[in-house]
Formats: structure tokens, C-alpha cells, sequence
């Protein structure tokens, strides 16, 4: 080693290797795993920004059995020339010198940023060693360096060229840059590459770089070793082979981040088939974004510049957020979907239950915030919106696009109600609890103990079998809320006037978790919440409004089964004298219990929960150890909505048809076409 010769110019640049391995952290955030991974970014960053500039169409990445790892690509090859400047090769300079400050052309390389385009030669001075092979106009080039500790100097010398880039072959057609390295075990404290980081970074790679191949291959482990992860379609392919071959895996997505969206909403309900895609640019920012929406609720943007996450935002994604508020705004009024004297949409509004992918390339970017993940380039903003208005603008000029604009717009309206409803319920909530919150818990007869998990609300219908219950029931643990007749005749009403309600409100008031947003389930009063209705008409309907005002606005209780179906038997089966007497569920249950009680058997059918005693009540009802409950759970979020938009909304027909076909209250019941019902073990209470 010692008998190289550098001239002036060189010395600068191994001082500044010396100052990477100086402050690692300063050039890679750590010396952790995230710091090791970083210098393998460093140089798959320069394939795929050889891929990016369309010289390069597939790369290879592969970990080795000694921890080393290689990045090969297919692009041009790193320049074998000697630089004018520096009078070394091109490779060298890449390999040495810090920021590689002026890879050849400014041009190509502009959009690196951040951490990210510290360079390669960051990479080198951090390995043990580092193989470069170029292959460029028929030839193959190599390269070597290494990191050593100097005696004499009594320091490690790192990144240091064996020898100088040397031609060694002959390449025929083949071009491309491998380069190979075996990151410093004195430097990171671990050196272990992360099969799963490596593998979740390239495959985001290739959604950014629409068409780019991207293979894996782990050579650590064996195909059928690695299937813990949802990515390893390839390991499975393997393994039908049987093979011991290394875990290997290809990237390439054709629709780029319109697959990306496709695959984040995978097993999702999706509001329209194919995300909306679009590709823009102005003044110097490029910008592309790919937008789905689901039946779900929250938004989940994926941001990036410069093929760079950027979890905290900035602002490109004010940019892009500010832009589909204004576009789908305007398209809302142009199409006469806001009347003249409503109130725009919230931004908000749109982005419920939006998935999107937004990358943005540009010159000079300033990462801030906590993890230096937040794009702080304030003339981001503008452009982006208006990339994102004019994208947005020209996909609803497409006619084949059109349902979907309205899927949108609908969707935003379903999320301005709610939210409007919200904020009502919350101030009329407030309203009522300073002014006549006597009359809100007067209803409610609550039990005494104060075990939420123990604890049971039975909402029940009518006055009279509210009366019924409260006699039945055991103080302790059960409360009961009865509700007045049919209160919620919601079918034409918008949900805010549901939340207005006074029912709806006792029940807000008594579950003592909030609503909507705010709904906070470590503050429920009751573990189970059993809605008790009479098994007609009246009682499905009152059963259905209960459940979408919980689907709605607590969908969290839905989700966690706090929910309940109580179920009253619908026969009672006895003799005169007393000496039997039995229940029947439904009418196949009926047959056998007549069948049971024999000869002089009478039949008494139950046409509501009033007409029962509070004994029967107790012991057919509310019992714990008798009891029939059902479990409410969602199936299908989607279903369960769908069901509810059909029973409720706007859609009369739908509703009529629904309601005709399952008129048979007893036995099919309705909710067993989509919510899955599921009995309540015996053994609990
Ligand atoms: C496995 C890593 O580094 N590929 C790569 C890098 C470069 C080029 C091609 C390249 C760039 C240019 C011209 C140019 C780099 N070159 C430089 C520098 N793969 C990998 N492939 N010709 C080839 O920018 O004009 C830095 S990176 F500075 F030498 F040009």
C-alpha cells in the first residue's frame, strides 16, 4: 500500500476520506444498521440515477455470505477517462473524492439531496474494501480499494486504491457498473445488511422507477428459509422447485406508483378500480402522483423527493394536498355537486380514506424536522399545487374518468356530514351537559358497579320493556337505557340530525367514549353493549339505525366486539298447570320444544319484549348464563356499509328490495347476509 504515490490534489481528497471515518455519523446520521445500510444506498442511488437518466434498465443487488454486498447495473459505466482536473480516472474520483462535488455533469446528477448523494466514495472510506468493475466500449475495468491501519502514521488509512484503474478484458456488448464491498466492523456496530430493510427500500425503488428491474438475492439463506415476509413471491417459486438456490427476488412495476397505490390498498374496498395517475413538471419540478380512495377513513400519503421518503411531509405535500382541495372543489361547484350557498369542502373531506403516492424530483433540497425527513424548500409548494391541479384537471376532462370524480365527490360529501355532525353533536353534548344533563342520565338506569369490563348496557326498545329490564336486571352490573318507541326514524333525515337526536345523545353520554373522531375506547362505561329490540319490523329497523351510528361514529366498539345483539326468545311453549315451560328461538326450535313438552302443550308467541314478565325476561334474555347474545363484528367494512348505505340512504329502492327480502325477522335474519354474528360463548360472564 505504502508505495503509492500521490501528488498534491490526491492528498486532499484521502484527507477527506480521513474526515468520513472521522465523524461517520456526520456523513451516514449513524454507525448503526441504519448508518451500514446507508452506504449501500450511496451506491444504488448512482444506478438507479443511471436508470433515471435512461441508461440503465435493470439493476442487481446480491448480499454474500461474508457480509459483503454488490450493486451491479446495466447503465453506461462509471466514466474510466482520466479526469483533467484530478488526473485520475473517473472511477477513482468517484471513489475518493467527497460529494464527488462535480460528478462530471452537473446536469445528470442534479436530483440528489440530503443525506442521500453524499457519494460513493463515503461507501469506500467506510468498507474494508471496495471493487469497482466498469464495463464501457468493449472493455472491462477494475478497481480496488482498501482501508488499513498505517503503523508508521498510526491511524487507518481508508479507501485507499490498490492500484490504479486497470483494463482488464474485454466486455463484447456488455455494459454496466458492479461494484462490490465489504462494509468496516471497526466503524458500524453491526454489519449485518437486513434482508427485510434492503428488500422493502429496492421494491420502493422500483415503484418510483416505473419499469426499472430490481433483483435481490440473499445468499445467506436459502429460498424456503425466508417467507416471514409478505415479499417473497420468489422464495415461494423456489420452493416449489425444492431448491437450496439463494433467496432471490425481482421488482419491476410497469404503472410505477400507480402500482405502488394498488398495492398499499391490496385487499381494500376500493371506491374505483385503477388509481388516477399523472406526470408533470413546472418550473424545474417534476412532479408525479398516484391517488386511490378506499371505503377507509384515514389518509395515507407517501411522500418522496428525489426517490426519498419524507414521512414529515413539507412542502410538496402542502403543495399536493392544497391541490386537490382546489381542483376537486372547483369541479364540485362546476358540476353544480355544492349548491350555490353551501360551503366548500375541507381538504379534508377528500382525503378520507385516500391512499397516495406523490414523488417529486428537484433541484437544492433542504430536508429538516426531526429526522431530516420533511422537504423545507418553501418554492416547492406552488408548483406542486399546480402540477396537481392541472393533472387532476386533465384526468376529469376524460370522459371514461368521470364516475370516478363523482365516487370522490361523494365519498367527500359522506365525510363533510359526519364531520359537520361531529362537531355538532359535540356542541350540543356540551350544551346538554351544562344545561339539563339530569334529564340525559334520568333515563338511563346505571348500574352501580364500576367495572367497565363487567359492566352491560342493554338498549331497549320501548318504555315498557325498558321497565321490564330494569326490574329483571342485577343492579350491579347491568344498566339499562330505554328508548322511546321508535325514535330514529333516520331514513330521510342526514346523519347530523341523528346525532342531534336526543337517543343518540343519551347513548353518547352514557357509553362516556366521545363520538367520531374523538371516540376513545379506554374511556367506554360498558364492555358489552347489547341492543335489545323486539323481533318485528320496528325492532329490526331501530336495531339497524343503532348499528350504523355505530359502524359510523364508534366504529372502534364495533371492531373491538363490544357490540351485542340481544336475542328474546319469539315462543313460549307450556302447559296450563304449570308443569313445563320452555322457549323457542325460532320456529325449527319451536317444533322441538312441542315436540318436548307433549301431549296438552300451549304456544304463546312473543310479539314484543313488553308482553314478557320480568322473570322471563331475566331468565331467556339477560341471564348471562342462559342468555342467547349475539356478537356484532364486522365482516367486511365494506359490506357492513354497503348494507347500511342501502338500508338508510338515499337509495329508496335498494332499501325496499332489501327490506322485502329479508321480511322474515325470525329465523333469517338479516344481518346474517353481511355482519358476521357470532354466538356468545356460554361460558362467559
Ligand atoms: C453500481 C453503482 O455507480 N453506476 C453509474 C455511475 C455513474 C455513471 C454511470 C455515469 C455518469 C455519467 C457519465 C455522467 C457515475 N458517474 C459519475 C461521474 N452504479 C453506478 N453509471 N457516465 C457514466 O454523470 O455524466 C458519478 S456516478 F461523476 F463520474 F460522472
Amino acid at each position: 500500500m505504502a508505495e503509492n504515490h500521490y501528488d498534491a490534489g490526491d492528498i486532499t481528497i484521502l484527507e477527506g476520506l480521513d474526515a468520513v471515518r472521522l465523524r461517520p455519523g456526520m456523513y451516514i446520521g449513524s454507525t448503526g444498521t441504519k448508518g451500514l445500510h446507508h452506504i449501500l444506498w450511496e451506491i444504488v442511488d448512482n444506478a438507479v440515477d443511471e436508470a433515471a437518466n435512461g441508461y440503465a434498465s435493470r439493476i442487481d443487488v446480491r448480499i454474500y455470505k461474508d457480509g459483503s454486498v454488490s450493486v451491479e447495473d446495466d447503465g453506461r459505466g462509471i466514466p474510466t477517462d482520466i479526469h483533467p482536473k484530478t488526473k485520475v480516472s473517473g472511477v477513482q474520483v468517484v471513489f475518493t473524492q467527497l460529494h464527488a462535488g462535480g460528478k462530471f455533469d452537473e446536469h445528470n446528477y442534479s436530483f440528489s439531496g440530503g443525506l442521500h448523494g453524499v457519494g460513493a466514495s463515503v461507501t469506500n472510506a467506510l468498507s474494508k474494501w471496495l471493487k469497482v468493475r466498469v464495463c464501457k466500449d468493449g472493455s472491462a475495468w477494475e478497481m480496488q480499494f482498501r482501508s488499513y491501519y498505517d503503523e508508521q502514521k498510526q491511524k487507518v488509512e481508508s479507501g485507499v486504491p490498490v492500484e490504479p484503474l486497470k483494463k482488464t478484458g474485454s466486455c463484447g456488448q456488455k455494459h454496466g457498473t458492479l461494484v462490490h464491498f465489504l462494509p468496516d466492523d471497526t466503524v458500524f456496530s453491526s454489519v449485518q445488511f437486513q434482508l427485510s430493510t434492503v428488500s422493502h427500500r429496492l421494491k420502493e425503488l422500483a415503484f418510483l422507477n416505473k419499469g426499472l428491474t430490481i433483483t435481490l438475492t440473499d445468499e445467506r439463506i436459502t429460498a424456503n428459509e425466508f417467507s416471514d415476509d409478505e415479499e417473497d413471491e420468489g422464495a415461494r417459486q423456489l420452493d416449489l422447485i425444492g431448491a437450496t438456490q439463494p433467496y432471490s427476488v425481482t421488482f419491476c412495476y410497469r404503472g410505477g406508483i400507480a402500482d405502488f397505490v394498488s398495492y398499499l390498498n391490496e385487499g381494500k374496498n376500493r371506491l374505483y378500480a385503477q388509481p388516477l395517475y399523472y406526470k408533470g413538471e413546472r418550473d424545474g419540478i417534476h412532479v408525479e402522483f398516484a391517488i386511490q380512495h378506499t371505503g377507509e377513513f384515514t389518509e395515507n400519503l407517501f411522500s418522496f423527493v428525489n426517490n426519498i421518503p419524507t414521512p414529515e411531509g413539507g412542502f410538496h405535500e402542502m403543495g399536493f394536498r392544497g391541490g386537490i382541495t382546489r381542483m376537486l372543489n372547483d369541479y364540485a361547484r362546476d358540476n353544480k355537486l355544492i349548491k350555490e350557498k353551501d360551503a366548500n369542502f375541507l381538504g379534508e373531506d377528500f382525503r378520507e380514506g385516500l391512499t397516495a403516492v406523490l414523488s417529486v424530483k428537484m433541484k437544492n433540497v433542504q430536508f429538516e424536522g426531526q429526522t431530516k425527513t420533511k422537504l423545507g424548500n418553501p418554492e416547492a409548494r406552488s408548483p406542486v399545487e399546480s402540477c396537481v391541479v392541472e393533472g387532476l384537471r386533465a384526468l376529469a376532462a376524460d370522459a371514461k374518468n368521470k364516475k370516478i370524480f363523482e365516487e370522490i365527490i361523494k365519498k367527500a360529501q359522506g365525510a363533510a356530514r359526519v364531520r359537520i355532525a361531529a362537531r355538532q353533536a359535540k356542541d350540543t353534548a356540551r350544551a346538554k351537559n351544562s344545561i339539563d344533563s339530569l334529564t340525559l342520565v334520568g333515563k338511563l338506569a346505571a348500574c352501580s358497579g364500576r367495572k367497565a369490563e363487567l359492566n352491560e348496557l342493554f338498549i331497549v326498545e320501548g318504555d315498557s320493556a325498558g321497565g321490564t329490564a330494569k326490574q329483571a336486571r342485577i343492579r350491579q352490573f347491568q344498566s339499562i337505557l330505554p328508548l322511546r318507541g321508535k325514535p330514529l326514524n333516520v331514513e330521510k333525515k342526514r346523519l347530523d340530525q341523528v346525532l342531534a337526536n336526543e337517543e343518540i345523545r343519551t347513548i353518547i353520554s352514557a357509553l362516556g367514549a366521545g363520538v367520531g373522531n374523538d371516540f376513545n375506547l379506554d374511556k367506554l362505561n360498558y364492555h358489552k353493549v347489547i341492543i335489545l329490540s323486539d323481533a318485528d319490523q320496528d325492532g329490526f329497523h331501530i336495531r339497524c339505525i343503532l348499528l350504523t351510528f355505530f359502524f359510523r361514529y364508534m366504529r372502534p366498539l364495533v371492531n373491538a366486539g363490544h357490540v351485542y345483539i340481544g336475542m328474546p326468545p319469539l315462543y313460549k311453549v307450556y302447559k296450563q298447570n304449570g308443569s313445563a315451560e320452555e322457549y323457542a328461538y325460532d320456529d325449527k326450535e319451536l317444533a322441538e320444544k312441542i315436540e318436548k313438552v307433549g301431549r296438552g302443550y300451549l304456544v304463546q308467541r312473543y310479539k314484543g319484549l313488553g308482553e314478557m314478565s320480568a322473570e322471563q325476561l331475566w331468565k331467556t334474555t339477560m341471564d348471562p348464563m342462559r342468555r342467547n347474545l349475539t356478537q356484532v363484528t364486522i365482516e367486511d367494512a365494506a359490506a357492513a356499509e354497503d348494507m347500511i348505505t342501502t338500508l338508510m340512504g338515499d337509495r329508496v329502492e335498494g332499501r325496499k328490495e332489501f327490506l322485502n327480502r329479508n321480511a322474515n325477522f325470525n329465523k333469517a335474519d338479516p344481518f346474517m347476509d353481511k355482519v358476521k354474528l357470532k354466538k356468545e360463548a356460554s361460558d362467559e360472564a
